[in-house]
């Protein structure tokens, strides 16, 4: 039976062996939800990159930009991290070339992986199917915030390992705490992550409707797939 596997953090990553693992890269405030959303609304591909001058350079080839630093849009791209920019049309048919301030990093630091896909609670039954099929070693791996633990990436961690649980093993305490918690989150997890720092940190920002939609299960079948250089 293949097992699964959470790390808290992309600065915990030299604790965990990537090769022939399957990474589920999940920022779920609000990076790989954006990733997904836009996939479901005709985006062909998406280039995650670490910088911000790296990104922009990406205009000249004709991609679409997007930038996230601290929770607002960088100044000069074509679009943010809120998923509801993606949802006008915009990038139907087209390559976007995005950074965030750590959804990105998480993906990028997983390429040793045998496989790599992009988690949300938006995409949830799609990842976990894509899992059973693959039936390799499974790692979730948490963009965290700067390095540090955060909830909502943890309880997406726990939704998969609920959706897995008797076809995979969990032979780690990383995994049972991060089930346990969405035990107790999951019916009504906007009020449980009231009190988390980055729905805080959103909040301030007056970004309240994009936590809701983050927080919904299931709303596409669409699953982002690293290959070569970029997600399709
Ligand atoms: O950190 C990230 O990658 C972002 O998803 C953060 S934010 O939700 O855009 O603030």
């Amino acid at each position: 039976m293949p097992s699964i596997d959470v790390c808290y953090s992309p600065e915990l990553l030299h604790l965990y062996e990537l090769e022939g693992k399957a990474v589920v890269a999940v920022d779920i405030l609000r990076a790989t939800s954006t990733m997904v959303t836009a996939f479901a609304h005709g985006a062909t591909d998406i280039i995650p990159v670490m910088q911000l001058e790296e990104c922009r350079a990406f205009a000249e080839q004709g991609c679409l930009t997007a930038a996230e630093r601290n929770g607002i849009k960088a100044e000069g791209f074509d679009l943010g991290n809120s998923p509801f920019a993606y949802m006008n049309g915009q990038v139907q048919g087209r390559t976007v070339a995005i950074t965030t301030t750590n959804g990105t990093r998480a993906i990028r630091l997983s390429e040793a992986a045998e496989e790599i896909v992009v988690g949300a609670f938006l995409n949830l039954e799609a990842v976990a199917e894509h899992l059973r099929e693959l039936q390799l070693d499974v790692l979730v791996v948490c963009a965290g915030w700067k390095g540090k633990f955060n909830l909502e990436d943890t309880l997406f961690a726990g939704a998969l390992a609920e959706r897995l649980q008797g076809e995979f093993a969990f032979e780690n305490d990383a995994t049972l705490a991060s089930l346990y918690l969405y035990h107790a989150a999951k019916d009504d997890m906007v009020t449980f992550l009231r009190q988390s720092s980055h729905v805080r940190r959103l909040e301030n920002l007056e970004i309240h409707k994009d936590i809701e939609f983050c927080l919904q299960h299931d709303t596409y079948t669409v699953l982002p797939v690293w290959k070569g250089d970029r997600l399709v």
